[in-house]
């Protein structure tokens, strides 16, 4: 597939796409010349039921919505491709494994978990990385989140940990959050929560962009060859700009700024061509060495350490077109993780087991009815041939006399297949029937110990920080008590050190857990690829500015990716130091700083003494500052690096550019001073900034 050119999925979509061009209708397409005014008994008098127009219009509003997904209802999606490196015919039958000349067109959703439709992208929670791949040989779902393990380890204990966490069920608050007393109550009485907790309090919790998320499968799935061989896998997506998060203060402040700021981002990054890319990547377990590790491949709430059984990558994944409607295809689309092709297979994990039945009963009620793999988002390009019948919403005209099988009367069609066929792989199983959890699934604090070890301080500070708000917020202290105390098992420290916040007795040592080892691949501080795609940066300018700085900042950092905009307090435009114009992109009361990854304000000195006078621009500055953000500044333009908290020296002209703590200064916007921007930039945020006393 070339660039431009319209792939499999695309071409299907075009035959139900609409412009609703051409004069207006109702839906049975008779022509209507006035759709304000209901037809009534005189001018002032009664409307009168015979107005099928008006009835049909309202009737269809009436039902415009439908049941939002009981979890991860809010979300985002796009479309794209997916290529392999490589044959991988040897590990599974899967067509869309089998070489780099086999693209296939791809779906991708992304949401986050417990709030509704309506809530805002930067809430702490889990984030969906939902692919659907629609390969040759039907559609593959690889229904995944972007953190590798799960709250529980049974799916029957779902609804449990899902009504704990949702908001509370007599007065529905609070919306999207996980700070509240039931969800704290479930995780201080069910220790197998531990470990997914401890990543729900770190920064993966609130990503920067979906673009700069990783993706996980959770399950161990099984690959299957053409010879009927499995492998176990793990499957895994890596962000190609890094791992990269907010921060909590920001994220929430970004909750009231842009509530869609993920799915902005997402979106326009995609308009921009700026294409989100991601690699896949497996790790590989021989069936022969399942019940080599110390914990149990079919327990979700486990990891397999990269640094035991490494990631090969095996293909990227790339969102290149955003779709048409969103009700259209973002709402209505429909993932299982029962929907696999030939070559990928399910392994016993009790979670996995209870999501192969809960995706497609809960979309029976949500897409009303047994039809809605017909709906265009949802429909495979490979063919779709059996005796299904009727129900509601059925588009097919199905043809012929037969719909059963076996028949003769129909000529034996559908027939049965015989050449790539999905055929279930061969695994013993005996047993009694029992109610029992397995002993092998019974270390629920190891592995959080060993992510808690593999945290850098930054990230150790921001984790204790968020077990502290969020504990915080749990009005009963038996509650906040008891989830200290379940802490205790991973980490006595840890959890001394999260109580000390709470104003609760510190827990006794409950001994800690066995890791004492760290696993490098689990800390964010190691995905820092210097990658300055999709970065937005501000330049606060105002009358005066220094257009030569504006322009040299904006040359150098656009052509490396990042998107710049230039803010002033006034929209329209400034005049600058050399008597030019300078268009505003945006002006201070449209945005705020925690919209963007970076600020650069410019030499000028009009300009600077006006900004620093102005409460916005000076509130910009220490506010990015306090977020660790990368700033830069010019002559005069370090004027409005004063600010209670900041060190003193940032507020006064440099001589030569000098740079600490993610913040740069220069004379002049040379070639250094850019140079130094943009690696600060790419570093994402500087974590060795002290920012408590900052008052912004
Ligand atoms: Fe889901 N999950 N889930 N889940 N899940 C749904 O299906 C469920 C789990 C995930 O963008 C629902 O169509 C059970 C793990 C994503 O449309 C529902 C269990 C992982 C999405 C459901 C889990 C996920 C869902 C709600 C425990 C990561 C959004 C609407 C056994 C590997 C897909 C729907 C989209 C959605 C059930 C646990 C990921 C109710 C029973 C583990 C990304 O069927």
């Amino acid at each position: 597939m070339t660039d431009g050119e319209q792939d499999a999925k695309d071409r299907l979509l075009e035959q139900d796409r609409t412009d609703s061009r051409g004069p207006l209708s109702t839906d049975t397409g008779v022509r209507v010349e006035d759709t304000d005014n209901s037809l009534s008994v005189g001018e002032r008098g009664p409307t009168i039921l015979e107005d099928f127009h008006a009835r049909e219009k309202i009737t269809h509003f009436d039902h415009e919505r439908i049941p939002e997904r009981v979890v991860h209802a809010r979300g985002a999606g796009a479309y794209g491709h997916f290529t392999p490196y490589e044959d991988l015919s040897d590990l599974t039958a899967a067509h869309f494994l089998s070489g780099p000349d086999v693209t296939t067109p791809v779906f991708v959703r992304f949401s986050t978990v417990a709030g509704s439709r309506g809530s805002a992208d930067t809430v702490r929670d889990v984030r969906g990385f939902a692919v659907k791949f629609y390969t040759e040989q039907g559609n593959y779902d690889l229904v995944g989140n972007n953190m590798p393990v799960f709250f529980i380890q049974d799916g029957i204990k779902f609804p449990d940990f899902v009504h704990a966490v949702k908001p509370e069920p007599h007065n529905e608050i609070p919306q999207a959050q996980s700070a509240h007393d039931t969800l704290w109550d479930f995780v201080g009485l069910q220790p197998e929560t531990t470990h997914m907790i401890m990543w729900l309090m770190s920064d993966r919790a609130i990503p920067r962009s979906y673009r700069t998320m990783q993706g996980f499968g959770v399950h161990t799935f099984r690959f299957v060859n053409a010879q009927g061989r499995g492998t176990l896998v793990k499957f895994h997506w890596k962000p190609l700009l890094g791992t990269h998060s907010l921060v909590w203060d920001e994220a929430q402040r970004i909750q009231g700024k842009d509530p869609d700021f993920n799915r902005r981002d997402l979106w326009e990054s995609i308009e921009r061509g700026q294409y989100p890319e991601w690699e896949l990547g497996v790790q590989l377990v021989p069936e022969e060495n399942e019940h080599d590790f110390d914990f149990d491949l079919l327990d979700a709430t486990k990891i397999i350490p990269e640094e035991q059984v490494p990631v090969r990558p095996v293909g990227r994944l790339v969102l290149d077109r955003n779709p048409d409607n969103f009700f259209a295809e973002t709402e209505q689309v429909a993932f299982h993780t029962a929907n696999v092709v030939p070559g990928i297979d399910f392994t016993n994990d009790p979670l996995l087991q209870a999501r192969n039945f809960s995706y497609l009963d809960t979309q029976l009620l949500r897409l009303g009815g047994s039809n809605f793999q017909q709906i265009p988002v949802n429909r495979p390009v490979s063919q779709v041939s059996n005796n299904q019948r009727d129900g509601f919403a059925q588009h097919r005209v199905h043809r012929g006399q037969t719909s059963y099988f076996p028949n003769s009367l129909g000529g034996g069609c559908p027939a049965l297949a015989d050449e790539g066929v999905y055929r279930h792989y061969t695994e013993k199983v005996e047993g009694a029937k029992i109610r029992k959890r397995a002993e092998s699934f019974k270390d629920h604090y190891s592995q959080a110990r060993l992510f808690l070890n593999s945290l850098a301080d930054w990230e150790r500070e921001h984790l204790v920080a968020a077990f502290r708000f969020e504990l915080g917020k749990c009005e009963e202290l038996a509650v906040r008590q008891r989830a200290v105390a379940n802490l205790a098992h991973v980490d006595h420290g840890l959890a001394v050190e999260v109580a000390e916040g709470l104003g609760v007795e510190p827990p006794e040592d409950a001994g800690g857990a066995r890791h004492t080892d760290a696993s490098p691949a689990l800390s964010q501080a190691n995905t820092a690829f210097g990658e300055l795609t999709g970065r937005q940066v501000a330049v606060l300018v105002d009358h005066g500015v220094d257009g030569a700085d504006v322009e040299a900042l904006r040359e150098s950092l656009v052509a490396e990716g990042a998107v710049v905009e230039v803010l002033a307090p006034l929209d329209g435009s400034v005049r600058t130091r050399e008597g030019g114009v300078l268009p505003v992109d945006r002006s201070h009361t449209t945005v705020s700083s925690v919209l963007y990854d970076a600020v650069a304000v410019p030499g000028g000195g009009d300009a600077a003494a006006s900004l620093a006078r102005d409460g916005q621009a000076r509130h910009f500055v220490l506010e990015a500052y306090k977020h660790a953000k990368a700033i830069a500044a010019v002559g005069a333009g370090t004027a409005l690096l004063a600010g209670p908290g900041l060190p003193e020296s940032l507020g006064q002209p440099s001589r030569d550019t000098e740079s600490a703590h993610g913040v740069v200064r220069a004379p002049a916007a040379d070639e250094g001073l850019v140079r130094e921007f943009a690696r600060l930039i790419g570093a994402h945020r500087d974590w060795t900034r002290s920012t408590e006393a900052v008052s912004a």
